[in-house]
């Protein structure tokens, strides 16, 4: 098999870059380890930025998205129960985010290359790229007992944070960064009413809690929990109870429980990988960075990599301008370390950190109430929460 742009990874990353390239002519093929039905399943991201919006839109996906996505302008913070609200359209200029849930926006994009028939191969296993330093790369996978080489120009490296792409940099080349955190987020989706038509991001002496939304009847909650639990350890029952004790009371009141149709623990790491490019190999997404999801910069980092390796695939292609290649990985991780950054501050300010002094806890409720006293700092809160530019 040959084509131009060889894609390892059938998640949003993979999808978003195959359909975008698609439309302009250019020819990719996706390789995706898991069934459709498998990546569909997983629960991640809720809030996109207005910036991977428009990639959505851009790439002719964008319709159920803005049919069934909420434009947000604002979401709550309650310290210890003292809750105040983050106004994202007055301290971004205007701007806002999209609640419309990962889930759903591959879905969307799944249906979108199956409208141009895309080249989306699924199960495929054993995905190994080859001579990524020569003009000639290639990858190879197996299906059942055949062993299939894929010729091509470019291998993107969409496979998330367990792929094999970042794996294929030699040791000497690739530097990483990695912060892990001592706790985990237990997610709930339940199919109940959301309390609150906005985020409430809640810190609280026994943890942080976060009140989200996949649409007025899919609610999204997480509590912060120590690494050592395990999912089984939490009934709902147990959950909703620690939630509430965690919510301001006039929130906790209005609180909606319901049986758990998806409970899992995730654990919060911060990691970076540099460079995201080895000779025709380029990292995207969770391939090259995660973040811990506080900030919900999660998808929406591998968003502007996208965009940055489409114009430069573009360029490539149309006019046989190779800076975009070239500047890739530095311009990539300018705003990757952007999102660490933003990422690492929410997630220092609103959480319980077991090994913490009383001067940290201090450092925390003044971060807090220097946020609520400066239009400058709660500018330039908005400014990150709505997706700095590309
Ligand atoms: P993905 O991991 O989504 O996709 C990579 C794909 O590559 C997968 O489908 C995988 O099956 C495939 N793959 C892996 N190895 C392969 C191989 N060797 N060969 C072929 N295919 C291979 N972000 C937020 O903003 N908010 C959140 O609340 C949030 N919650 C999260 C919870 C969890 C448990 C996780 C893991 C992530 C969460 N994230 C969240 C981040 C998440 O949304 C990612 O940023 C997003 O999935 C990134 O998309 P991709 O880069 O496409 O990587
Ligand atoms: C979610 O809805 O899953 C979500 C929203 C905002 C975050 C993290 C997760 O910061």
């Amino acid at each position: 098999m040959k084509t131009q742009v060889c894609i390892i990874g059938g998640g949003p990353s993979g999808l978003m870059l195959s359909q975008l390239l698609h439309l302009k002519g250019i020819a990719t093929i996706v390789l995706e380890r898991q069934s459709r039905e498998y990546v569909l399943a997983r629960i991640r991201a809720g809030v996109l930025e207005h910036g991977f919006a428009a990639l959505m839109r851009e790439a002719q996906c964008g319709e159920r998205m803005d049919r069934e996505g909420e434009i947000h302008e604002g979401f709550f913070i309650s310290n210890h129960g003292d809750m105040k609200r983050v106004d994202l359209h007055k301290y971004s200029g205007g701007s806002s985010v999209v609640v419309y849930g990962q889930t759903e926006l591959t879905r969307d994009l799944y249906e979108a290359r199956d409208r141009l028939q895309g080249v989306v191969i699924h199960n495929a296993e054993d995905v190994m790229p080859h001579d990524l330093k020569s003009d000639k790369p290639y990858v190879t996978y197996r299906s059942g007992d055949e062993i299939v080489r894929i010729d091509c120009d470019y291998v993107i490296g969409a496979d998330g944070f367990h792929g094999v792409s970042r794996k294929s940099i030699p040791k000497n080349v690739l530097k990483e960064y990695e912060k892990v955190y001592p706790f985990g987020w237990l997610g709930v989706l339940s199919r109940t009413q959301p309390v609150s038509p906005e985020l409430v991001y809640a810190r609280h002496e026994r943890g942080f809690a976060l009140c989200s939304l996949r649409s007025q009847v899919l609610s999204r909650y997480y509590i912060q929990v120590p690494l050592s639990d395990n999912v089984e350890d939490w009934s709902d029952d147990a959950f909703w109870a620690e939630l509430k004790r965690r919510l301001p009371t006039e929130v906790a009141e209005k609180l909606i429980t319901g049986a758990s149709i998806e409970k899992s623990i995730a654990p919060l790491r911060s990691f970076v990988a540099e460079p995201m490019r080895y000779g025709n190999l380029f990292l995207a997404g969770d391939a090259a960075h995660i973040v811990p999801p506080t900030g919900a910069r999660g998808l929406n980092s591998a968003a502007s990599d996208i965009y940055y390796l489409y114009h430069a695939l573009l360029d490539h292609y149309q006019r046989g301008d190779d800076s975009g290649l070239d500047g890739y990985s530095a311009k990539a991780l300018a705003r990757v370390w952007k999102a660490q950054r933003f990422s690492w501050w929410m997630t220092t300010m609103l959480h319980t950190f077991p090994d913490s002094i009383e001067y940290d806890r201090k450092l925390q409720q003044t971060e807090l109430d220097y946020l609520f006293s400066s239009e400058a700092a709660q500018r330039s809160l908005a400014e990150n929460y709505v997706g700095l530019p590309f």
